[in-house]
């Protein structure tokens, strides 16, 4: 039996104890193999060095932040930069050759990691309606080809304009700025699908959708709380930072249905003792929770403070903090006085002794820290969770002093600025306000589409004309089968991109490939080399410049394709100078100096040793919420069940893959080797359903309207996840997502949590064999 198009169809699975420390020599071992396999190694070594070095290439990775420029290592990067970078860097080239041998219909049944493998692209392409092939295309053809389609379009709003968080800021605010003046508002991202929850609950409740801690409050927390996040896979620096926190005397709690390797050790592979060493230990305690938990699990901690300020007034809430700065206090406390205990016992799976231990950690220190990523933001009840997190800093004042703060871990390298940029369906009036002001132009007021609403309208014919800068829109998003019809059913789709993805092959009647310059490449212009800027998870504004020769010297940079095709679409109306803007990056930067707050003087401030850092208003005791203080909330309880013979699946990343892109079928911490078709059960669970390592199942979802979706070819393996719950890999799991099925209020994916059923697949896969080893001792 064959797995679905987009997946490897070759499997031979063999399973191996999940690793207890993450990041040591095989780490680096293991980035080797792969850079020298893809790049050669006179290029890796160029490329490596320069990683988040000041006037180096931000690394393409993740966005956790660089330590200050005096404090870095020769060497300041991890494991998967060197993989995402010499992934960027490889030597293979797709040229039209490769198009004229491969039909889209082929490429369409290729995996993710098959079209990723075969290179940079090189040379604009177009695929003509009616045709299944790409084909050669200039550049202004090809610009031509998008241009004619918008501005035939009857309403700019027939048009969506998504980005993916590698965007430059120059990138971003041109395809923000083009949009706008073009005539919508719709401006889908990955945010959406990552972060958007964070982004609401915080902005509603402190008044900025942005964390509010250095790397320095990291390093002098007494408490950090890392909840929903797997830090060794995703941001592997940030277990240096973790580390050195614990050095200054740090406890760790962490909370997660999986007992992640990087929450468990760290081996440090940039100190001697890293290589040889035990490593040092991560978390102090670890909440083995079910997954969406962890709303009931802040509820019973608020709880707890609550009783133990009765028990001993004056002593426990911060309450100089909470009079000064909040607002909501009363009505708050008497919805968290009834919490109910069976409720949470049900909700997390935890006891409340557990519970109460954390409560006694939590006294103990003076100054908290609490990390989350996707294991909070991609569940029904994101939004909710993040704010009960928020009452939990509130009540102790652990906000806007040093060591203290709220940390949502962002993901793609520039994810933070493409927003701060304007990249967002829904940008206030002040920055839509500045834009007119700027350039003399009356920017569309009324909210645009985000990307589950962009491909609601696909499918109905309300879209017709898809623009991506950057990622991989089909395979991100959920209900795969029905984003691609959608995105079949639009006229024009085009993919500013650096490598071949599957959402090239899922196409519109009409679909273009603009290639594009990588961060690794010199970028130059009429005026000169430039070099672009990003933003950090910790709000750092610095340069990235790259360095090697560009993979073919037909590529454009991002800001170059945007700049022609806003003169082609725009014909000069309203008057913004994209001709200067391609010729010299710092006038887009001029620019955005005066819209954008916090960025005055940009280019002088941007260029020195490390950049600078925006100012986060809640540091300064600021809060611009509805009424100007700290907001306190009252958030229904949510306990989440599955039914009867049903699991709760969460859709994760492996270790070695980014995003879309799986580099290869192992997950070494996980002990997963040669395939991703896996579902980790609990053993008790699996006994539940009858069923055993090594048998094969399908995945089954069913949602509210009685619709099931299904995932086809999973090999069981018994794994330490929380009872009642599931996890595999993303994106061969979107098919399971409804598109329905989004989260309160933010709109994006419930990636995790979906309830599923385990169905044994009719006939055994005759394509995999396995050669399995209990995972879990
Ligand atoms: N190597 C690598 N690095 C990456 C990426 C990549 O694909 N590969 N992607 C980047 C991007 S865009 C992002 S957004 C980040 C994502 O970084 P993460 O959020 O760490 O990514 P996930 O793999 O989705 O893992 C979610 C974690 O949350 C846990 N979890 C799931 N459900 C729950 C729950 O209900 N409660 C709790 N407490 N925990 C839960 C899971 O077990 C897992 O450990 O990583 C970035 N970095
Ligand atoms: N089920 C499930 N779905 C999820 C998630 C999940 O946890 N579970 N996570 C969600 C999250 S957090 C995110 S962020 C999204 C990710 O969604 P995306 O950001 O859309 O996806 P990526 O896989 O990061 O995109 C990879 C592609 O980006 C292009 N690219 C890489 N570098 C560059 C560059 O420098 N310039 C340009 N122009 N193109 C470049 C390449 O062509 C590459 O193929 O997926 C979301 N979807
Ligand atoms: S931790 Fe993130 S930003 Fe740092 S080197 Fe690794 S992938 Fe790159
Ligand atoms: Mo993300």
């Amino acid at each position: 039996m064959q797995n679905p198009p987009g997946e490897e169809p070759e499997t031979n699975l063999s399973v191996t104890p999940p690793k207890k420390w993450a990041a040591g020599v095989p780490a680096v071992v293991h980035a080797l193999e792969y850079s020298l396999e893809q790049t050669s190694p006179r290029r890796t070594g160029v490329d490596l060095l320069a990683m988040n070095q000041v006037g180096g290439i931000d690394c393409p990775g993740c966005a956790w932040a660089d330590p200050a420029p005096g404090q870095r290592h020769r060497n300041e990067y991890c494991e998967n930069g060197a993989k995402h970078i010499n992934d960027e860097a490889t030597k293979r080239r797709i040229t039209a050759d490769f198009f004229r041998e491969h039909s889209v219909s082929d490429l369409a049944g290729r995996s993710d990691m098959w079209l990723n493998q075969q290179g940079r692209l090189t040379e604009p392409m177009i695929k003509r309606q009616g045709s299944d092939h790409y084909e050669p295309i200039g550049w202004n053809d090809a610009l031509g080809v998008l241009a004619g389609e918008l501005t035939s379009l009857s309403s700019p709003d027939e048009a969506v304009f998504y980005t993916s968080g590698r965007a430059s800021n120059e990138a971003a605010f041109l395809l923000q700025l083009f949009a706008r003046a073009y005539g919508t508002n719709n401006l889908p991202d990955c945010s959406n699908m990552c972060h958007e929850s964070s982004g609401f609950a915080l902005s509603e409740t402190l008044g900025t959708g942005k964390g509010t801690v250095s790397l320095d409050d990291l390093h002098h927390a007494d408490l950090i709380f890392l909840v929903g996040q797997n830090p060794g896979t995703n941001h592997p620096r940030q277990l240096s930072a973790l580390e050195e926190a614990k050095r200054n005397g740090a406890r760790i709690v962490a909370v997660n249905p999986l007992p992640e390797a990087g929450l468990r050790r760290f081996k440090n592979p940039q100190k001697p003792s890293g290589l040889i060493g035990r490593g040092t230990q991560i978390a102090d305690r670890f909440l083995h929770i079910k997954p969406g938990g962890d709303l009931a699990l802040f509820q019973a901690l608020n709880r707890l403070l609550l009783e133990a300020e009765d028990a001993r007034p004056g002593t426990v809430l911060d309450h100089d903090f909470i009079d000064a700065h909040t607002s909501g206090f009363e009505e708050f406390a008497q919805h968290a006085r009834t919490v109910d205990w069976d409720d949470v016992r049900a909700a997390t799976g935890l006891t409340r002794e557990e519970i109460e231990k954390v409560r006694d950690e939590v006294l103990r220190s003076d100054r908290v820290v609490v990390c989350w990523a996707m294991g909070i933001t991609q569940h029904k009840h994101g939004v909710p969770t993040i704010r009960e997190i928020v009452n939990f800093m509130l009540l102790r004042g652990n906000l806007g002093r040093a060591g203290t703060g709220v940390c949502p871990v962002r993901g793609h390298s520039n994810v933070q600025g493409d927003r701060t940029m304007g990249i967002w369906e829904q940008m206030p009036d002040s920055f839509l306000d500045a834009l007119r002001e700027e350039f003399g132009f009356d920017p569309p007021r009324p909210h645009g589409l985000d990307s589950v609403n962009s491909i609601k309208a696909m499918r109905e014919g309300r879209v017709k004309v898809f623009l991506a800068l950057a990622g991989n829109f089909v395979r991100a998003a959920p209900d795969s089968e029905v984003t691609e019809e959608a995105m079949r059913s639009c006229r024009l789709t085009a993919h500013i991109s650096t490598k071949l993805n599957r959402s090239h092959t899922v196409c519109g009647d009409t679909a273009l490939i603009l290639p594009t310059l990588g961060r690794t490449e010199r970028d130059v212009q009429a005026d000169g080399e430039q070099f672009v800027t990003v933003e950090n998870s910790m709000s750092e504004v610095h340069t990235s410049q790259g360095r090697l020769e560009p993979a073919s010297h037909l590529l454009l940079s991002e800001v170059a394709i945007l700049c022609r095709l806003a003169r082609r679409t725009l014909g000069g109306k309203p008057d913004i100078p994209w001709d200067r803007f391609e010729g010299d990056y710092h006038t887009i930067r001029d620019h955005i100096s005066r819209i954008v707050p916090g960025f005055h003087d940009f280019n002088a401030r941007v260029t020195r040793p490390g950049g600078f850092q925006l100012p986060n208003p809640v540091n300064e005791g600021v809060f611009n919420t509805s009424v100007g203080k700290a907001l306190f909330t009252r958030n229904e309880r949510v306990v989440p069940k599955a039914p009867e013979g049903h699991l709760l699946l969460q859709t994760l990343r492996s270790h070695d893959q980014w995003n879309t892109i799986p580099y290869s079928l192992d997950d070494r911490y996980r002990g997963i080797h040669g395939s991703r078709h896996v579902v980790l059960v609990n053993p008790a669970d699996l006994a539940g359903l009858g069923l055993s390592q090594g048998d094969q199942v399908d995945l089954v979802s069913v949602w509210a309207d009685g619709t099931e979706r299904r995932a086809r070819n999973f090999e069981v393996v018994p794994y330490p996840a929380a009872q009642g719950s599931a996890a595999a890999y993303y994106p061969e799991t979107n098919v399971l997502v409804p598109l329905d099925s989004v989260a309160d209020i933010s709109n994006q994916p419930t990636s995790k949590g979906i309830v599923v059923r385990l169905e044994p697949t009719s006939s055994r896969a005759t394509t995999s064999t396995s050669s399995v080893s209990p995972a879990w001792r």
